[in-house]
């Protein structure tokens, strides 16, 4: 076999962002852009060399054309095998099981999650190591260093590898392993909650079910498992085919994207239980008969009950949260007596946490929850959860949310995004509250008080790193808070988050609607951050 080493002009803008490479896939497709960075992967990871990978990805346009690329790049980089989703499928958490199960050097996960897919859409590559999790950002730091010096790659050349058929393939002294994409990962939940009490759940004819796949990377697993394999009626699972632009739709589980959805349950003969999950499968969106449970309030009513759970029934060791993310789960580790964690946004802060066994639980206000199975986030795996809590309590899911308010009280909680921004404006924002931090501690705003302002910097406490700038916090006591960062998942424009929470301990107040409780803090959001002034914008584009 011929191993070619190729010239490359070094890519500078090859820095992974909140999770993983994401770009256009005009600008993944310039001559040599992807191949840079694979390169800087090999070289940054030696391991890899006579060791084994996981590749796949979410199934978005170029994911089978990456997928040959890196195939013969491998083969040039000494890797012995790689065990690939049969098609070059993988969801996000199927491939971190893959990494840990097989004990691989790591893995190559091809997606750009909820971003659109298409031509003239996005695509992503990201690196897992080999605890299953996104690389931490020491190693995305080696990477990106090493794609802005590189001047050759090697690539090997040899004929298309058919990715669509299982078994082992041969190609020069690397062995491809084609694998199922769902085996491992259904075995996983398998081993995690009740299948014969979810089972009779459906069996028994009472409860109705509709999971959207998005017509994204969840498709096939929700199939398998929830029709196959637990017996919900056929039909359950919709949009479940995986289309290369995502039937042109963002494959993102919320109350914008996932509008049909929301609309299902709001009939008066409705579904009982609603789930929706992202491109690569990571993200998760649950929902009740005419009811949404803000992923926030997720996290901390999966944390009080998974004691109910065949997984988690030893208890959980602690609760890690990103900061946007509503302090709900807070006060129910307070509650079990177990640590909380507050990190930095993206799954990659969490790992450490994981591998310590400091935690059990995680969760992004992002649609994001997942548990020390894998280390990525998890969509089915949440929605499992919630169904096998359903079967075990055998209530409404807006019955389980409301009992537990009553018991711990409520966040109210709302993102709002502002997308598309002039890069300038939005910086400027950010830096113009930075500069008030200072002064802000003390000052009535509408009606609150600041009791603490700053932008939020993060030590790991088991490796001690840091990380800083990772968003502007302003507290309100213990009642209100809010966040404002800059996306770090964009590839045009600039995106700015605006995360709202207050608390509210009195039963009769839980009714308000999250919009009309959170208006007077919002208004403050507005005013303090200039928001119309520096972005132009009187309302947000996508409130979640
Ligand atoms: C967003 C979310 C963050 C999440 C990240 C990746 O990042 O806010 O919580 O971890 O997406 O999710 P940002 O930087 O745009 O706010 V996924 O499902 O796109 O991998
Ligand atoms: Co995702």
């Amino acid at each position: 076999m011929k191993i070619h080493r190729v010239q490359t002009t070094p890519f500078t803008d090859q820095k992974p962002g909140t999770s993983g490479l994401r770009k256009k896939v005009s600008v993944m497709r310039t001559p040599h852009y992807l191949e840079n960075f694979v390169q800087a992967v090999f070289d940054a990871r030696p391991d890899l060399h006579g060791g084994t990978l996981v590749l796949g990805g979410d199934g978005r346009y170029y994911n089978r054309e990456a997928i040959q690329v890196i195939l013969r790049m491998a083969v040039a980089n000494g890797v012995s095998r790689v065990l690939l989703g049969r098609g070059g499928i993988l969801s996000t958490p199927a491939a971190s099981c893959l990494i840990r199960k097989y004990r691989t050097q790591g893995g190559i996960i091809l997606s750009a999650s909820h971003n659109p897919g298409g031509p003239d859409e996005d695509f992503g590559i990201k690196f897992n190591t080999p605890n299953g999790g996104p690389a931490p950002e020491r190693v995305t730091e080696a990477i990106h260093a090493r794609a802005c010096e590189l001047e050759h790659y090697r690539i090997a050349e040899m004929p298309e590898v058919d990715i669509d058929r299982l078994g082992r393939i041969q190609v020069g002294p690397m062995t491809v392993s084609i694998v199922d994409p769902v085996d491992d990962y259904a075995e996983l939940m398998q081993s995690l909650f009740d299948f014969d009490r979810m089972r009779a759940l459906f069996t028994e004819g009472r409860f109705s079910m509709r999971f959207d796949a998005m017509q994204a990377v969840t498709g096939p697993y929700a199939r398998r498992i929830l029709e196959e394999m637990l017996g919900a009626p056929k039909g359950t699972v919709v949009r479940a085919d995986p289309l290369p632009d995502f039937g042109g739709g963002h494959p993102d589980p919320n109350l914008v994207h996932a509008q049909d959805l929301v609309q299902a349950m709001a009939a008066p003969d409705g579904p009982d239980f609603g789930a929706a999950s992202d491109g690569d499968g990571d993200r998760n969106m649950i929902l009740g008969r005419n009811f949404f449970v803000t992923p926030s309030d997720s996290l901390a009513v999966l944390a009080a009950n998974a004691h109910r759970v065949p997984g988690y029934a030893r208890g959980i060791a602690g609760i890690a949260r990103s900061m946007p993310t509503s302090r709900a789960a807070d006060r129910v580790a307070r509650a079990l007596g177990v640590e909380a964690f507050e990190t930095p946004t993206g799954w990659k802060f969490f790992g450490n946490l994981l591998d310590a066994g400091r935690v059990t639980l995680c969760g992004e206000e992002s649609f994001g929850t997942g548990s020390d199975h894998v280390r990525e986030k998890d969509g089915l795996w949440a929605v499992l959860f919630w169904l096998d809590l359903l079967a075990a309590r055998r209530e409404s899911v807006e019955a389980i949310v409301r009992d537990h308010w009553r018991r711990f009280g409520r966040d109210f909680y709302t993102r709002h995004d502002y997308e598309g921004l002039q890069e300038d404006g939005a910086r400027a924002l950010m830096q113009a509250l930075r500069r008030r931090l200072d002064t802000l501690p003390g000052q009535r705003l509408g009606d609150y008080t600041v009791t603490h302002a700053d932008d939020f910097a993060y030590t790991d406490p088991v490796d001690g790193s840091q990380a800083r700038g990772q968003g502007i916090r302003l507290l309100f006591g213990d009642t209100a808070r809010l966040v404002f960062r800059l996306s770090g998942t964009g590839t045009s424009g600039a995106t700015l988050r605006v995360y709202a929470e207050r608390f509210e301990a009195d039963a009769a107040r839980h009714g308000d609607t999250a919009q009309t409780a959170l208006e007077p803090l919002l208004a403050v959001a507005r005013e303090v951050a200039d928001i119309p002034g520096h972005t132009g914008r009187e309302a947000p584009d996508v409130v979640t």
